[in-house]
């Protein structure tokens, strides 16, 4: 590896761990645990939204905030919504209802160490308290902003974006014979959605033009897609150890993933190209774009 590539991967990281600091940092600050018998679903959030995860969203975020000089604040506070409705996402798929898992992150999903009542509630309580963070005076000075983020948000994680997407998963279950462009619609609504919503969050916080935000769309799904692709693959090649999570469950389900259609090596392949187009949208921009070029590379390189 050369030294260029070795300076660039380490700016990358540490931006990243700057990053998960300061975002658990304040969702830390959002839950405080009252006194009283409603703690246990305080603790469950704090479990669930704080758990070792790679805060990936959050970070676009931050980055995409970045081209447009936005606070480090406003994106924070966005970057922490975000992140509440990604971790209500596991907890709920997690549940004996859905995906029925033992493992997220290395440790007891929400129900197992909770109970699966609290972790229904915890789940609600994330989702809700992400839209009262970005109503909230701290995201933006301007209430047409707040507004803004909360419909592409509401948009991103509902029945038109992540709901719709884990329904259609959840019959997917049962239908093997689904083709690429049915399970690239899929992964578009499971994954891709809330993604897409991190990546345009910096232009909507920066009143950015039109072009500007459909740059960052066009990035974001191409991106949102690579991350699908690899997960895919660390589905089939991944340990447990290092996903934290449990492995081999496509294959168990009888799923159709990119894997499962593609085989590993097209999948890799068509990964790298996606990061590749995806780099390629942020030629539009004049600075600022290495470190969504370095996650670009890092969503399809990652072992967890
Ligand atoms: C329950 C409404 C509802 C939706 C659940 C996102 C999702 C929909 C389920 C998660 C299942 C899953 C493993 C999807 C594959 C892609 C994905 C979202 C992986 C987990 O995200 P990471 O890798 O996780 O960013 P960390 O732990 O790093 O935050």
């Amino acid at each position: 590896m050369n030294s260029q590539v070795q300076t660039e991967e380490r700016a990358f990281e540490a931006a990243l761990g700057d990053a998960v600091r300061e975002v658990d940092s304040l969702i830390d600050r959002l839950i405080p645990v009252p006194p009283g018998p409603e703690a246990r679903v305080f603790e469950a959030m704090r479990y669930a939204a704080l758990g070792p995860g790679k805060r990936l969203r959050p970070f676009l975020v931050l980055q995409s905030a970045r081209l447009f000089h936005v606070a480090r604040r406003s994106a924070l506070q966005v970057g922490a919504a975000v992140e509440m409705v990604h971790a209500y996402s596991l907890v709920h798929d997690d549940l004996p209802a859905m995906d029925d898992s033992d493992l997220r992150r290395g440790r007891a999903t929400c129900h197992k160490q909770f109970d699966d009542a609290t972790a229904v509630l915890a789940g609600d309580g994330l989702l809700t308290l992400a839209f009262e963070v970005l109503a909230h005076a701290d995201t933006h000075g301007d209430p047409a902003v707040r507004c803004e983020l909360v419909s592409a948000l509401a948009l991103a994680a509902g029945n038109q974006g992540m709901v719709g997407g884990q329904m259609f998963d959840l019959i997917a279950e049962h239908r093997p014979d689904l083709d690429i462009g049915a399970i690239t619609r899929l992964q578009r609504l499971k994954t891709g959605a809330l993604i897409a919503f991190s990546c345009e969050a910096g232009a909507i916080l920066g009143k950015a033009p039109h072009e500007v935000r459909m740059a960052l769309r066009g990035y974001a799904h191409d991106l949102g897609l690579a991350f699908q692709i690899a997960d895919d693959l660390l589905d089939v090649e991944g340990s447990s150890d290092a996903t934290g999570k449990p492995v081999g469950q496509d294959a168990v389900a009888g799923k159709a993933t990119f894997v499962s259609i593609l085989g590993a090596e097209r999948a890799r392949a068509q990964a790298r190209l996606l990061v590749d187009q995806a780099v390629a949208h942020l030629d539009i921009f004049d600075a600022n774009t290495e470190l969504l070029r370095q996650t670009a590379r890092f969503v399809v390189e990652r072992h967890a």
